[in-house]
C-alpha cells in the first residue's frame, strides 16, 4: 500500500528545503546517478509472513513462529550476484511490526524466535553475506506497525520509528536506501498515527548522508504501479507548479504474485517473457527496476525463482552481446569539439559524450555499418550527469533512396531500449529534434534481441 497524500506533502518538504530552481537545469546528486546506473536491483521481503503464508500480518503473531529452516544468506548474495542485482532492500519490518535484528526497544523481532536461539540476526548475516559480493543495501521500515502498542500515539511512537532507525543506520555500515512506504492506519486508541516524516529524514540525513530515501521519501519516486512498468517518456524530472526537482522512478514488481514467499506459488514464478518485458520497460525507460525476490521458509531463495534468474540474466546478457554500432563508421552532423566527438557514443563509458555544435538546427549521428544488418532494439544513452537535455528524438534507417523514422520519443534520460519489429538496414541515424540545452549523448547502441525477433 502506498499512500499518494505523500506526494503532496513532499512538495511542501521540497519547497522548504531550498533546491528547485525554476530555470536551472535539474541534476541528480552523485548518489541519485550512482542508483540510476545500477538499472537492477532487488527486494527481499522476508518476515513474520513467510511463515504464516499471509501478505499482511495482524501484528499479534507469535515471533516463536519465525524458524527458518536453513537459513543462508549467502545463497541469496550467489544468487543475486550471478543476476546482476547491484543493491538488496531487505524488509527489515513490514506493517506487522516483527523485526530482522534484535531491537532493544522491541520485544517483536527475532531475539524472541527459535531461530538460533533467539541470538540471530537475519539483517547482520544478509549485510555481511552482500558485501562479500560488493551488492550494496536498503533497509525497508515499515511505518505503519500493527504491532506496537504506542502506534496511533503519534509523538510516542514517532520517537519509537525514530529509536529503530538508528538502530538500523548505525549498526550496519553504509545503508544507500531507505524505503518508505506511506501506508497509515489507527492504533489501538482508534487514533489515527501521524507520521512526523521530517524528523525521519532529519535523523537519516545525520546518521547516513548518503542513503537515499525512497517512496515517502525525497530521492526516489514510486513509479505509481506494481507491475514494474514505467511510462514511455518517463522523466526523472518532476515539476510540480514552478519546481522542478530530480526525482528519478523505480519500478517495483515481485517475481511471483504475492510480495511474501507462499508454497502455493511455486508454480507461479513469473515466465522469462513477462520478465523480459518488464526490464525492457523499466531499465529500458529510465528507471530503475526492482525486483522482489522473497526468500521461503528455508531462509534461501527457491529454486524455481534461482532458475528464472538464470535465464534473466540470459536474457539480459544477449540483449546487449551484439552491437552493431560499435563496428560502424560514425559520422555526426556536427560536433562542438573535441570533448564532444561522436566516438564517445561507443567507448562505453558514461561520462564521456557526443554534444553538437550549439545553433546549426537539427542534429543527426550517422551510423554506415558497410553492410545490411538486422536489429530490433535501440539503446540510447545521454550523460544524466548534465541532466536530461533531449526533448524530442528519432531514429531513421535508409531504405530505397529515402529515411525512415523506425522510432520516436521525447526522454531519453540514463537508458532508453526502443524495441521496433525486426529492421535490415545498412545506414541509420540517431537525430535529435529539439533539447532544452547542448545534448549530452554518452551511448548509442542496436541490438538483435531473439526473444523479440519471435518464433
Ligand atoms: C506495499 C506494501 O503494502 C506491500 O506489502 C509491499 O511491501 C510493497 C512493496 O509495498 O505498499
Amino acid at each position: 500500500m502506498k499512500y499518494s497524500p505523500i506526494a503532496m506533502f513532499l512538495v511542501g518538504y521540497f519547497a522548504t528545503s531550498g533546491a528547485g530552481a525554476t530555470d536551472a537545469l535539474p541534476l541528480p546528486s552523485p548518489q541519485q546517478l550512482a542508483w540510476q546506473r545500477h538499472e537492477f536491483i532487488a527486494f527481499a521481503h522476508f518476515g513474520m509472513n513467510t511463515f504464516t503464508d499471509r501478505e499482511w500480518g495482524e501484528g499479534n503473531e507469535d515471533p516463536k513462529l519465525f524458524n527458518p529452516s536453513d537459513f543462508d544468506a549467502g545463497q541469496w548474495a550467489t544468487v543475486l550476484n550471478a543476476a546482476g542485482v547491484k543493491l538488496l532492500i531487505l524488509t527489515a519490518k513490514h506493517h506487522d511490526g516483527f523485526c530482522l535484528w534484535p531491537s532493544q526497544f522491541t520485544e517483536h523481532c527475532v531475539k524472541n524466535s527459535p531461530w538460533r536461539d533467539g541470538k540471530g540476526d537475519v539483517l547482520r548475516e544478509v549485510v555481511e553475506a552482500l558485501r562479500e559480493k560488493q551488492i550494496r543495501v536498503g533497509v525497508y521500515l515499515s511505518p505503519w506497525d500493527r504491532n506496537h502498542p504506542a502506534y496511533g500515539d503519534s509523538p510516542k511512537y514517532n520517537q519509537y520509528f525514530r529509536n529503530q532507525l538508528r538502530e538500523l543506520l548505525t549498526n550496519y555500515g553504509p545503508i544507500d536506501e531507505v524505503w518508505f512506504d506511506g501506508a497509515c492506519g489507527e492504533g489501538p486508541n482508534g487514533k489515527k498515527q501521524e507520521y512526523d516524516w521530517l524528523s525521519y529524514y532529519a535523523l537519516i540525513r545525520e546518521l547516513q548522508p548518503k542513503a537515499l530515501i525512497a517512496i515517502a521519501g525525497p530521492d526516489i519516486r514510486w513509479v505509481g504501479n506494481e507491475s514494474g512498468v514505467a511510462r514511455e517518456d518517463e522523466s526523472s524530472v518532476v515539476k510540480h507548479e514552478s519546481q522542478s526537482r530530480w526525482y528519478p522512478a523505480e519500478c517495483d514488481v515481485s517475481i511471483r504474485p504475492g510480495w511474501f514467499y507462499h508454497p502455493a506459488e511455486d508454480g507461479k514464478v513469473k515466465p522469462l517473457a513477462t520478465l523480459a518485458d518488464i526490464y525492457l520497460k523499466s531499465a529500458g525507460r529510465n528507471s530503475v527496476l526492482l525486483l522482489n525476490i522473497p526468500p521461503d521458509r528455508r531462509g534461501r531463495i527457491a529454486d524455481p525463482d534461482v532458475a528464472r534468474l538464470k535465464e534473466f540474466r540470459a536474457f539480459i546478457d544477449q540483449l546487449y552481446a551484439t552491437d552493431y554500432a560499435k563496428s560502424a563508421t560514425i559520422a555526426a552532423s556536427s560536433r562542438r569539439d573535441a570533448s564532444g566527438h561522436e566516438n564517445h557514443l561507443v567507448d562505453g563509458d558514461l561520462s564521456t559524450s557526443w554534444t553538437p555544435a550549439e545553433g546549426n538546427g537539427t542534429n543527426y549521428v550517422e551510423f554506415d555499418l558497410g553492410q545490411s544488418r538486422t536489429f530490433n532494439v535501440a539503446r540510447i544513452q545521454e550523460n544524466i550527469a548534465l541532466g536530461e537535455r533531449v526533448q524530442a528524438y528519432h531514429v531513421e534507417v535508409f531504405e530505397s533512396g529515402k529515411w525512415r523514422s523506425i522510432t520516436a520519443g521525447q526522454v531519453i534520460g540514463h537508458k532508453q531500449l526502443r524495441c521496433f519489429p525486426t529492421t535490415a538496414a545498412r545506414r541509420l541515424r540517431l537525430v535529435i529534434e529539439k533539447a532544452s540545452a547542448p545534448p549530452a549523448i554518452s551511448e548509442f547502441g542496436f541490438h538483435f534481441n531473439l526473444r523479440l525477433a519471435g518464433p
